[in-house]
């Protein structure tokens, strides 16, 4: 369970990390079964509905970069959907009343795992409030070198950032015209087990994984269940029911004063962000071959 001055601090900072929610048990569970998967993505060469693939992937050497919506493929991952501490650290921030959106595993290997823009996830899914917040779980250690998130503390409360390029939305921010200080960044680092909490429009991003060790980062959007997304509103309203994790359903969406900048024209890259990003102009982090070329 967190404090109230952990939760003084996610209102100021906009972002939180908290150790040691998930147990032992959780996180060989949570490897396990990661391994698994990208064993799996050996028999792949395209991106499907499941795996995301890093640029080079193949079946000697698998380089998965994402698994996509992970709770509905494996029950481990399902079962970390209502896990007890997290959905308590989010009782704390926003009362009884949450509901989950989606889940997606980012995964970054050794040596290669493919950095994500600078963006704010509210240019994504805009709703009627902003108590959103992604819950990142470490399925490993997260150290300074082998490619945390890094978030600029207090961002949650500036502008909604343009992340389009081209005409269209890239899932990104022009590192160079948006004039954000970078130098402001903070990493998220913390063992394995420890989850980082962070709101729906705070900037962040992070590089690609230099070091020799994997960065597998499991993240849950969650929102009060108030919350009513104004870009793709439910169909299926028992399908939308079943997303509460805690708490009673309503029909009275809260709207409060938030800016909002719709993410269209589409971006036609889909799939990921990675996808997505791909037509940002101007980027911010360097890929990994990059920063081997520049070193050598
Ligand atoms: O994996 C990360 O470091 C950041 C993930 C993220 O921001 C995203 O997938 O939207």
């Amino acid at each position: 369970m967190i404090t109230d001055q952990d939760v003084a601090r996610y209102e100021r900072e906009g972002y939180i990390v908290v150790p040691d929610v998930l147990s032992g048990q959780d996180i060989a569970d949570l490897q396990r079964v990661t391994d698994e998967f990208v064993e799996r993505s050996r028999s792949t060469l395209q991106h499907t509905d499941v795996f995301d693939l890093e640029p080079g992937h193949n079946a000697e050497q698998p380089r998965l970069r994402r698994i996509k919506t992970p709770h509905q493929h494996h029950p481990v991952y399902a079962r970390m959907v209502r896990h007890p501490g997290i959905v308590a650290v989010l009782n704390k921030l926003w009362g009884p009343n949450v509901r989950f959106d989606l889940s997606k595993l980012n995964l970054k290997a050794a040596g290669f795992g493919s950095p994500i823009e600078w963006h704010q996830d509210w240019a994504f899914y805009p709703h009627t409030n902003d108590d959103l917040a992604a819950v990142g779980i470490m399925i490993d250690d997260f150290t300074t070198d082998n490619g945390s998130m890094l978030v600029i503390p207090g961002s949650h409360k500036d502008k909604i950032y343009d992340h389009n390029a081209n005409g269209h939305f890239v899932g990104g921010v022009d590192p160079v015209t948006s004039g954000i200080d970078f130098s402001r960044a903070v990493m998220c680092t913390g063992r394995a087990g420890s989850i980082t909490v962070h709101h729906v429009r705070l900037l962040h991003g992070s590089s690609a994984n230099t070091s020799g060790k994997p960065r597998r980062f499991l993240l849950h959007q969650y929102r009060a269940a108030d919350a009513w997304p104004l870009v793709h509103p439910p169909t299926d309203w028992n399908a939308w029911g079943d997303l509460l994790v805690s708490g009673a359903e309503t029909l009275e969406p809260r709207m409060t004063a938030v800016p909002v900048r719709l993410p269209y024209p589409a971006a036609p890259k889909q799939g990921s962000i990675y996808e997505n990003q791909r037509d940002l102009g101007t980027r911010f982090f360097k890929d990994a071959g990059e920063i081997a070329t520049e070193a050598s």
